[in-house]
């Protein structure tokens, strides 16, 4: 009952929701820094100043990984650490911070999955629009290529975007996180943007790389509230905006007619070209899964989000989300029949819960963080039963951490952090996943 021998054990982490530090060695200010210093955007006027001060703290952090047993860890890197402006001069001390990271991950005997955008995009460049601007593709593969070249080789997994569909519905649609726009003629021209600098870094890597880079999408399956047409039709539309937008391009080289239906007047026009550009061949697919959407009939009202009843004696967590299960293999098993089966890591997957407060003796009693991690792993090894290609799984996060515009409110972390003193104390969901680890997921059929 174990997992296939070679997969990949690990966790996951997002440089402005753990480092600190922000500004220190010379390193430009980011979106999300100054999302988070203006007043009423973040819950409790938190921001990323100290956060789990891992830019300092990462040796012992290294250390709790090795208790974990980690196989694998996946961080991000700050661009405005290694370019202050975005482009131009590079910041040779942003580059060292994370050469040395990864030089003791792989002292500890822990392969680093790095991820090049986990939506802090350098303040100097939203002040020249941001993935507005159409130049924006370049920047990131100016970016992406200098990064590669002093870490390829040592890092041999590459991500280049996490979750375009958050960095456009929640920063230019939504305006809940940064930059903080609200504007439906935005939203599509920042997906096509971010696509275009996802394919342009991944050619720029066939150039100078020589192991393997992905892309990490947010999937959500999408369920009818009923059998009603009305309800099937805003389901497609759900589907489409957000677990298509992204995959259809990179996949299939086009988008969903359903999607530029939905845009109406506000999809923008692009020369065919780019679709190519797109859809340049990735070694993986990462797929952050936390939840599923059930769909009532919007009326045709995107983009304001579709209605989400609640569902009788279902669990939800701190964030508000239900947790279903079942949702991952149906998503794992959509991807395999329609994007021909590519390889897949979970790059992401937990929950937040209202955690009890560390015991005497250093210890969090999370079972109900347990509970969810070992549903989910348990419908992965079921996935793979049914075919899909699935080669690994981290958990987010390894740390509690600056949860975006939750601010510190939300724990996700196998690691509770206690943001007084910074200490750290493994949860008990965390001592479980060391188990998990170990045993290669054979555990998870021996509890009952
Ligand atoms: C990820 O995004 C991020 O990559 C990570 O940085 C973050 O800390 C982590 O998840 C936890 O939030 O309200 O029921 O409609 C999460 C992507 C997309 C998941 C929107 C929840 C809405 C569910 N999210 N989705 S619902």
């Amino acid at each position: 009952m174990a997992f296939p021998d070679g997969f990949l054990w690990g966790a996951a982490t997002a440089a402005y929701q753990i480092e600190g530090s922000p500004l220190a060695d010379g390193a430009g200010a980011s979106i999300w820094h100054r999302f988070c210093h203006t007043p009423g955007l973040v819950h409790g006027g938190d921001t990323g100043d100290v956060a789990c001060d891992h830019y300092r703290r990462w040796p012992e952090d290294i250390a709790l990984m090795r208790r974990l047993g980690l196989q694998s860890y996946r961080f991000s890197i700050a661009w405005g650490r290694v370019l202050p402006q975005g482009t131009g001069t590079a910041n040779s001390a942003g580059l060292d911070f994370y050469e040395r990271l990864v030089d003791q991950l792989l002292e500890a005997g822990i392969a680093p999955n790095a991820t090049l955008y986990h939506w802090d995009l350098p303040a100097a460049l939203d002040d020249r629009g941001g993935w507005l601007n159409r130049d924006s593709a370049d920047w990131f593969a100016e970016y992406a290529d200098l990064v590669f070249r002093r870490l390829d080789g040592r890092v041999k997994m590459w991500t280049t975007l996490n979750e375009p569909w958050v960095v456009m519905d929640g920063g230019y649609l939504s305006g809940a996180l940064a930059p903080g726009h609200r504007n439906l003629f935005e939203a599509p021209i920042v997906a096509h943007n971010l696509l275009r600098a996802h394919g342009k870094a991944v050619q720029a890597y066939r150039a100078s790389g020589a192991h393997r880079i992905g892309l990490v999408v947010n999937l959500e399956p999408k369920y009818p509230a009923s059998d009603a047409p009305q309800d099937r039709v805003a389901t497609r539309r759900a589907h489409a905006y957000m677990n298509r937008h992204f995959m259809d391009p990179v996949f299939r080289g086009r988008y969903d007619a359903v999607l530029v239906r939905m845009f109406g007047a506000a999809w923008p026009a692009f020369p065919a070209s780019d679709l190519d550009l797109i859809r340049t061949p990735i070694d993986f697919l990462g797929i952050n899964y936390y939840t599923r959407n059930v769909v009532r009939d919007d009326a045709g009202r995107f983009p304001l989000p579709v209605e989400r009843p609640v569902q009788r004696g279902a669990t939800y967590t701190e964030t508000g989300w239900e947790v279903f299960p079942q949702g991952l293999l149906d998503t794992l098993n959509w991807v395999r029949t329609r994007y021909g089966n590519p390889p897949v890591y979970i790059t992401e997957n937990g929950a937040a819960f209202d955690d009890p407060p560390v015991a005497q003796g250093g210890a969090v009693h999370d079972a109900l963080r347990t509970d969810y991690l070992r549903q989910h792993l348990r419908v992965l090894h079921r996935a793979i039963a049914e075919g899909c290609d699935l080669r690994g799984y981290y958990a987010w996060s390894l740390l509690d951490n600056l949860e975006w515009a939750h601010g510190y409110s939300k724990r996700f972390g196998l690691v509770h952090v206690d943001y007084r003193n910074q200490r750290r104390t493994l949860k008990d969901s965390g001592a479980w996943y060391a188990r998990v680890i170990a045993s290669n997921g054979q555990c998870l059929f021996d509890e009952e």
